[in-house]
């Protein structure tokens, strides 16, 4: 049974975990290390070695990264939490906001990187807009210098919410040896994986940890008058109130602890993991975030999604409320999500097959077909409703896939579908004009990865091209032209002629017709088909692409009482479109988008060449609003340019930047770029 006692008291029950951070920082081998130092795994694997819980999947040890969410359950000191090891790369950072609304609390991993202080903004950002606690962790301490006492320093610009140091690293020479425990006033050495070993704290220690300690306690006096006035008055706080107050504190989201350690030697990690027994919130906690009642029926939130190389649909989901097991039927909204066919422990890919979960706890449920990533459930006869949404980054980057082989069209449509439910930052666009399937996603590495999932684990290969561009052309000038079309073969001959006043529009205009038949020389019966074969004709026009901005007139035309059919005058009126448009100087349209780049503002001068670069027109720029040091520029930019800007938008900002763009007008494109693009049209026809 969860509980909580209030002010200060310890959480219990089962814990669900996010491990987060910018990209790289050492969430995965933090995972591991708390794995093994926990007893959920032997020993504690590598990266490099490929062999790790969080990054087991093909696809995450073939390019060392994390490429999805994993979940991992353990216990510790008799309690149970499950560790979501998200991935850091913004391409995927979707399986991290996903899993936000569910978890008690995050463990943000990061580094003594400036370079990295951007993305870990992000994420703060991100954590505190949704008001969920966290911890910062700050790894790879074993390369940190002497620099590492000025850490607050390096990454408060990145929290709105206060920073609160509550170790100090000790040295020996220029080693980061050990450290202080603010709250405890206790030094440790660390042991190399093994828990860190109690010393005397004397010394220079022993002077800097009365500084640091006093700055810790002041910002905790900032929300709590009693240690004010105890500070004021020069009384030691008796060590009960004080972590009292961090636990408060922490769980109200009025400040963030910050721990540091190795995640490669498992230092640090024994007094994370305390931190997080002792001080972070529980599910009682997270319910009442998240406005569930405690009620019979089960609650539970699903997320991911994961459709196994076996064919089976595993749901990770945390259960809010209540109690559910097998052959239970979940609804998620006002649908069945199916009917729970085994309940599993998850510790990475590795399953254990278990009884019911309870509140708290954080497990696969299997085969409930309809259930997706974000999905609220519940065991009760009526929807829940739903306890977040979650709406993923709108897409910056497209590749138009096939299958391999045209036997696998079918199989590609079912893994297409499976894929977006996994992953809902992906969409899948059937662009009827190109015939095209155009797979859109957060970046290069998305892509690759989406594209590997369906041959790996749906077993369908496919081939990657670029997407078309939606070029189109127009016309410059006018013209009169007649189509006719006449054929006497045989018995029954057919019989249509037009005469076509063709005229430029102005530009967004698209296509109209008239007609201006006076005395039946076309009868009126004939007329739709005039304009039919018109339409077919400007389908594609002499430069290749759908023609736009005219307007095509029938004046004039003539008719045969026996041989005059549809057909024939659909035939004539093309003919004379067709005949028409060469002389009516064509030209090629390219869409042109506005967008808006996010970046910061150390980043912006770097953005404005790169958009000047691409043939951007820059309208302005402007701090971004409520983003102290971001920028907000906007432009005009040819579709065709904007491609993979996403790449470099995100090199040029250390990963930070994004951008969203959206159409805006087409523009006449002329000279070598037209001709080049024109030429290409032909050679691929
Ligand atoms: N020196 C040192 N290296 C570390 C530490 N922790 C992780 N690393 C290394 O940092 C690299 C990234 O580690 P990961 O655990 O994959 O980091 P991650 O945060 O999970 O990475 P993503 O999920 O891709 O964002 C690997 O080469 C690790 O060996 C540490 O404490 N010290
Ligand atoms: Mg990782």
């Amino acid at each position: 049974m969860a509980t909580n006692g209030g002010n200060g008291a310890r959480a219990t029950g089962p814990r669900c975990v996010a491990l987060v951070g910018p990209f790289q920082s050492g969430k995965t081998t933090l995972l591991e290390a708390i794995l093994a130092r926990t007893g959920a795994i032997q020993r504690q694997g590598t990266v490099e070695a490929g062999n790790t819980v969080g990054d087991a999947s093909k696809e995450a040890r073939h390019h060392r990264m994390s490429v999805e969410l994993t979940a991992a359950t353990t216990s510790f000191m008799g309690d149970n939490y499950t560790f979501l090891d998200c991935p850091g790369s913004v391409e995927f950072v979707h399986d991290m906001r996903a899993v936000l609304p569910a978890i008690d609390v995050a463990v943000v991993v990061c580094e003594m990187d400036e370079k990295k202080v951007p993305q870990l903004q992000l994420i703060l950002r991100e954590l505190e807009d949704k008001k969920i606690p966290r911890i910062l962790f700050v790894n790879k301490i074993d390369k940190a210098d002497a620099g590492v006492h000025d850490v607050l320093k390096l990454l408060q610009p990145a929290s709105r919410t206060k920073l609160i140091l509550r170790q100090i690293p000790t040295f020996s020479g220029d080693i980061i040896s050990g450290f202080v425990d603010l709250a405890l006033e206790r030094a440790f050495v660390y042991k190399e994986h093994a828990p860190s070993e109690v010393v005397p704290l004397e010394g220079d220690a022993a002077d800097l940890e009365k500084t640091a300690r006093f700055s810790m306690l002041e910002t905790l006096a900032d929300h709590d008058d009693e240690l004010m006035e105890q500070l004021l008055e020069d009384i030691q706080p008796p060590r009960d109130k004080v972590f009292d107050d961090l636990t408060r504190e922490l769980r109200e989201g009025l400040v963030c602890p910050v721990l540091m350690g190795t995640a490669t030697r498992a230092n640090g990690v024994l007094r994370l993991l305390k931190a997080l027994r002792h001080e972070s919130p529980g599910i009682v906690e997270t319910a009442k975030r998240l406005g569930v009642k405690a009620g019979s029926d089960a609650v539970a939130y699903v997320l991911k999604t994961l459709n196994t190389a076996h064919g089976g649909k595993m749901s990770v989901a945390r259960v809010i409320s209540g109690q559910t097991g097998d052959g239970t039927t979940l609804l998620s909204g006002d649908d069945e999500a199916g009917r729970v066919a085994g309940v599993f422990k998850l510790v990475g890919q590795s399953t254990e097959k278990r009884g019911p979960a309870t509140v708290g706890e954080t497990v696969a449920f299997a085969k409930l077909d309809k259930a997706k990533t974000g999905d609220t459930l519940t065991a009760g006869k009526q929807a829940h409703p739903a306890l977040a949404k979650v709406e993923p980054y709108p897409p910056v980057l497209a590749i138009a896939i096939s299958a391999k082989e045209r036997k696998d069209d079918v199989k590609l449509g079912q893994a297409l579908n499976k894929l977006a439910e996994e992953d809902p930052s992906i969409t899948i666009e059937h662009n009827a004009e190109t015939h095209e399937v155009v797979l859109w996603g957060q970046g290069e590495m998305h892509l690759r990865v989406a594209t590997e999932r369906l041959s790996d684990r749906f077993g369908v290969a496919i081939e990657r091209r670029q997407p078309s561009v939606g070029y189109r052309e127009t016309i410059r000038k006018g013209v009169v032209q007649r189509g006719r079309h006449k054929k006497q073969s045989g018995g029954h001959g057919q019989y249509g002629d037009v005469m076509l006043d063709i005229k430029p529009l102005p530009r967004g205009s698209g296509f109209s017709f008239e007609e201006k038949i006076t005395g039946g020389v076309v009868p009126r019966n004939y007329i739709p088909a005039v304009e039919e074969g018109v339409v077919d004709a400007l389908a594609h026009g002499p430069l290749g692409f759908p023609v736009v901005d005219l307007s095509v007139a029938l004046i004039d035309g003539s008719y045969h009482t026996v041989d005059s059919s549809d057909m024939a005058f659909r035939l004539a009126g093309r003919l004379g479109v067709v005949e028409a448009l060469p002389q009516c100087q064509p030209v090629l349209l390219e869409p042109i988008d506005l967008v808006e780049i996010a970046c910061p503002t150390e980043a912006t001068a770097k953005i404005n060449a790169l958009m000047s670069g691409r043939r951007g027109q820059i309208l302005g720029f402007d701090t971004r609003e409520g983003w102290d040091g971001w920028d907000l520029v906007r432009a005009k930019m040819p579709e065709a340019e904007i491609g993979d800007l996403i790449v470099e938008i995100r090199s040029a900002t250390a990963g930070a930047g994004t951008f969203t763009f959206k159409f805006d007008h087409m523009a006449e494109l002329t000279g070598r770029t037209a001709d080049q693009i024109i030429a290409a049209r032909r050679a691929a026809e």
